[in-house]
């Protein structure tokens, strides 16, 4: 892998205040409810902090777009560096479309139902290459995180062993409509501790010229969705009122809780590379983090 010195750069600009944009009448089959309350609302923020974290996992809001929390030049290095260096290819039967990743995530073990070394020799290789990374657009992340909640985010543990966090994925060719859920999804103590709030941060590295939102439905998975499961995924099922919707560009993050149905929506011209974390709170209040 060649490194490459991105020397020092100048901070994205702050905007200046924040907004909630409510799922819209257009969108929404419950519209009069919704946009009376602000119900499930996009909040566009220049900084992220606490408030915000617990307005998602209060369901206050649907999701939050933290406009250039990196500077996507930093983003750029990163893809450039990934552009030498080999992806790991998802489960076509279990995910639908082609997709890829640098880092190992826990959904790839659901099958087996135990990690196996896989996990833990993709997790070295992604680390060794964000210590190649300069900046370390991964621990920037962190940090931003950690300043935000007020605590560094801990690592949860599998086995006693820490698992990994911050998986890269190229999505160019979008997800369909799925869910991810810790407690539910795995057999308990499988992961220690289970966190009793979950959410999704996504950082944009890089966007297709067209395409490539995040939709998040304000609806979460019941056992009669599984007439409609293909894989690991819902491609068909009716998810009744339209998505929030989130078309970032590099450098933004969104932060949303996995637990409600979300796709990703296919690019069109350009790849779709994010760097994606698990978050949790804890029952004790702490911030957890894991792939
Ligand atoms: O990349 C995105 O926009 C969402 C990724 C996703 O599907 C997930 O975090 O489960």
């Amino acid at each position: 892998m060649l490194l490459r010195a991105a020397g020092n750069r100048t901070p994205p600009p702050l905007l200046l205040d924040s907004k909630v944009t409510p799922l819209s009448s257009e969108r929404s089959g419950a519209a009069a409810m919704i946009e009376s309350d602000g119900f499930f609302g996009l909040r566009t923020t220049d900084r992220l902090d606490r408030e915000l974290l617990i307005a998602l996992a209060t369901r206050q809001i649907g999701a939050v777009h933290v406009k250039g929390l990196v500077a996507a030049q930093d983003c750029d290095d990163v893809v450039d560096r990934l552009e030498k260096d080999r992806l790991n290819a998802f489960d076509l039967s279990r995910y639908q479309v082609p997709t890829f990743n640098l880092g190992p995530i826990l959904n790839h073990y659901l099958p087996q139902r135990r990690i196996t070394q896989t996990y833990w020799d993709e997790a070295r290789h992604a680390e060794d290459f964000w210590e190649g990374c300069e900046p370390d657009v991964r621990a920037q992340c962190f940090r931003l995180l950690a300043e935000a909640w007020g605590a560094t985010a801990r690592q949860l543990h599998h086995d006693g062993r820490p698992l990994f966090r911050g998986i890269v994925r190229d999505n160019s060719n979008g997800a369909p409509p799925h869910w991810d859920d810790l407690a539910i999804e795995f057999p308990p103590g499988f992961v220690v501790p289970v966190p009793i709030v979950q959410l999704s941060f996504v950082l944009y590295l890089r966007m297709p010229a067209s395409g490539g939102e995040t939709d998040i439905w304000p609806r979460r998975w019941v056992p009669g969705d599984d007439r409609f499961r293909v894989g690991s995924c819902w491609p068909d099922l009716p998810l009744g009122a339209a998505p929030l919707s989130v078309r970032a560009t590099a450098g933004d993050a969104v932060i949303f809780d996995p637990r409600h149905y979300h796709q990703v929506r296919p690019g069109l011209d350009g790849r779709r590379l994010t760097l994606a974390s698990y978050l949790g709170i804890t029952a004790d209040g702490a911030l957890v983090a894991w792939s």
